[in-house]
C-alpha cells in the first residue's frame, strides 16, 4: 500500500477510484469527480439510516452498484488502484489493509485540492489554535480586499471552497489530511505548536511530528514557532522562515515589545498592534493573533487592513469564551481544550488576568491516550481547582495522586462530579469574587457528548442556571 509516490496515475481512464469514508470529505471528493468527469466507487463502513440526508445527498452522485457499506461493500476495496481516504479513516486500519490490493494509492482530499488550483494557498497546522488562527488570517484577508476562501479541517471541506474567482485559499489542515498528501506548492505553511494529540491514531509523538512536517514540503515561506522546537521546518532546502514567539523579536522575527508601558506585538522593531486593543481573552490568544499577522504579512496584505479585522475579531465559541461573570467569578467556556496541551495553554494564558484568583477547572472526557501529567503540573503553578468528569477521571485522580502528593490542600484540590451541571455547581460553590470557573477539558467529548459544541453549549446553560437564580435572588 502507497501513501505517496505510487506509479499509478490517479487520472488514468483505467484505474478503478474509489472514495472511502462517506462524511463531509468523502461527498465533496465524489462532487469534484464528477465535475472533473471521473468515474469512481463509494465505500463506508457505515451504513446510514433509510431516512438519512445522506441519500438526497449521494443518489445523484454515485450509482448503486458503485457503492458499498460494510462487509457487503469490501468487493470495492479489493478493485481499487486509487483510494481517496476520509481523514478520519485511519489508513492501518486492519479491514482497509487486508482487503486492497497491496499497489493501491492511499491519497486523499489535499491531493485532489492541489492539483486542482492555480491561486496561492496559505495551509496551517498545528495541535491547536488551527480554527483561530485560520480565520483570523481568513479574516485579515478579506478585509486587505482580497477574494480569499477559508476553510479545510475548520469545516468546509477544501474541494467545496474551489471557484475561479478566488485569489488566495486559506486552509485549516489536520494531521490526518497532511498524512495521505504529496503536498502543496507554491505556499506560504504554518505549524503553530505540537503537543500530545491523536496518539491513539499516529501511535508517537515522532510519527505525529512526521505528519505535521509534511505541510512544509513544496512551500515557499515557512511561518513557526520560535518557542516551539517541533514547529521549525526540519528540512530548509530553499523554505524563506519567519517566526514568530514570546520573546523580544530580533531582526526579522514577530514577537511581544512595551511601549510606553503597554504591550505590543512587533516585527523586529515595528509596531503591529497594541495588545490592549485585541479583544480575545488570554495571553495565548495574542501569540494567535501574533501568528495570525505573521502569515499576513508573509502573504503582502495590508497591515492597516490586518489590524482592523484583529481588534474587531472576538474568536470562535468554545475557545476562551466568557460566558458570564457572576458575583465576580468568570465562567469560562474553552470546550474546544480537547487535549492537554490545548488546556495547558487556556490555564497558562488566563493566569496573568487572575492577580491572585484561583481557576476551578473542568477537566476530562476521552483520554485519546492523552497523559495528563504536564498538565497535573501546570496545575501545581498555578492555584488550580480540579474539577474531574466523564471516563478520563480515574486516570487523571491516579496521575493526581502521584503528583500533588503533599501539596497543602490535596483534599480540597481534586473533586469528582457525575455530570458537568454538577462540576459547574460544585466549582461555583467552591469559587470566590476573582476566581475563574473552567471548562477546559483536555479531552475528547464523545463519552457524554455529541461533540466538543454540546459539551460547550451545555456548560453555558449550566452557568445561565447559576446567574439566574442568582439574579432573582435565590440561593
Ligand atoms: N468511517 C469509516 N471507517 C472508519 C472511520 C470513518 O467508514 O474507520 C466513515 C464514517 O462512517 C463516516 C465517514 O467515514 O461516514 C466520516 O469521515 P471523517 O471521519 O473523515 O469525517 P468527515 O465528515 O469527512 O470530516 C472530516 C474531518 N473529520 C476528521 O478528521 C475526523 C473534519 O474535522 C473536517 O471538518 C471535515 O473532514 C472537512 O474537512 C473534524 C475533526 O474532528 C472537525 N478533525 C480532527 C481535529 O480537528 O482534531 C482532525
Ligand atoms: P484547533 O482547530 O487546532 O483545535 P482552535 O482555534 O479551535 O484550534 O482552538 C482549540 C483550543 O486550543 C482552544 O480552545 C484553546 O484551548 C487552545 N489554544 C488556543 N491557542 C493556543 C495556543 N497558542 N497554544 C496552545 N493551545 C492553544
Amino acid at each position: 500500500m502507497h501513501l505517496v509516490d505510487s506509479p499509478v496515475s490517479p487520472i488514468a481512464s483505467s484505474v478503478n477510484r474509489l472514495v472511502v469514508g462517506l462524511g463531509a470529505t468523502g461527498i465533496s471528493t465524489m462532487r469534484h469527480l464528477r465535475e472533473l468527469g471521473l468515474t469512481f466507487s463509494a465505500y463506508d463502513q457505515r451504513r446510514p439510516a433509510d431516512d438519512d440526508i445522506f441519500w438526497e445527498n449521494i443518489s445523484a452522485l454515485v450509482s448503486d452498484e458503485n457503492l458499498g457499506f460494510k462487509d457487503e461493500g469490501v468487493h470495492l476495496l479489493r478493485r481499487a488502484n486509487v483510494i481517496y481516504l476520509s481523514p478520519g479513516v485511519s489508513p492501518d486500519a486492519e479491514w482497509l489493509i487486508s482487503n486492497v490490493q497491496p499497489e493501491v494509492k492511499i491519497s486523499g482530499d489535499l491531493d485532489l485540492f492541489a492539483n486542482a488550483v492555480n491561486a496561492p494557498v496559505i495551509a496551517i497546522t498545528g495541535s491547536n489554535a488551527k480554527s483561530t488562527v485560520t480565520t483570523l488570517v481568513g479574516e485579515m484577508a478579506l478585509e486587505s480586499g482580497i477574494k480569499v476562501a477559508y476553510g479545510g479541517n475548520l469545516g468546509t471541506p477544501m474541494l467545496d471552497l474551489i471557484d475561479d474567482d478566488i485569489e488566495l485559499y486559506v486552509l485549516e489542515l489536520s494531521s490526518f489530511q497532511l498524512e495521505r498528501s504529496d503536498g502543496l506548492q507554491e505556499h506560504i505553511a504554518c505549524i503553530l505548536n505540537l503537543s500530545d494529540d491523536h496518539l491513539d491514531r499516529h501511535g508517537t509523538m515522532p510519527v505525529y511530528h512526521a505528519q505535521k512536517q509534511r505541510i512544509y514540503r513544496g512551500a515557499k515561506q515557512a511561518v513557526f514557532n520560535r518557542d516551539d522546537l517541533l514547529t521549525q521546518p526540519l528540512s530548509r532546502d530553499g523554505l524563506a522562515e519567519l517566526s514568530f514567539g514570546f520573546s523580544k523579536p530580533l531582526d526579522g522575527e514577530f514577537g511581544f515589545d512595551s511601549k510606553q508601558g503597554s504591550l505590543v506585538v512587533c516585527s523586529s522593531t515595528d509596531i503591529l498592534f497594541d495588545c490592549d486593543k485585541v479583544q480575545l481573552i488570554g495571553k495565548h490568544n495574542l501569540l494567535n493573533a501574533m501568528a495570525a499577522f505573521a502569515i499576513g504579512v508573509a502573504a503582502g496584505f495590508e497591515q492597516e487592513a490586518m489590524r482592523r479585522a484583529l481588534y474587531r475579531f472576538k474568536g470562535l465559541p468554545h475557545r476562551s469564551e466568557l460566558v458570564e461573570e457572576i458575583e465576580g467569578i468568570r465562567f469560562i467556556n474553552d470546550s474546544k481544550a480537547t487535549n492537554v496541551g490545548a488546556a495547558i495553554a487556556a490555564i497558562d494564558g488566563l493566569s496573568e488576568t487572575l492577580h491572585g484568583g484561583c481557576i476551578h477547572l473542568i477537566v476530562g472526557g476521552v483520554a485519546k491516550g492523552g497523559n495528563f501529567e504536564p498538565l497535573l503540573k501546570t496545575c501545581l503553578q498555578h492555584k488550580v481547582r480540579l474539577l474531574l468528569i466523564g471516563e478520563a477521571a480515574d486516570k487523571i485522580e491516579r496521575q493526581a495522586a502521584k503528583i500533588l502528593v503533599g501539596v497543602e490542600l490535596a483534599g480540597a484540590v481534586l473533586l469528582k462530579a457525575e455530570s458537568l451541571e454538577e462540576a459547574v455547581d460544585k466549582a461555583y460553590r467552591k469559587a470566590s469574587s476573582g476566581d475563574v470557573v473552567l471548562l477546559a477539558p483536555a479531552c475528547a467529548s464523545f463519552d457524554m457528548f455529541e461533540n466538543y459544541q454540546q459539551r460547550g453549549d451545555c456548560f453555558k446553560t449550566a452557568v445561565s442556571a447559576i446567574a439566574d437564580i442568582r439574579r432573582g435572588g435565590f440561593s
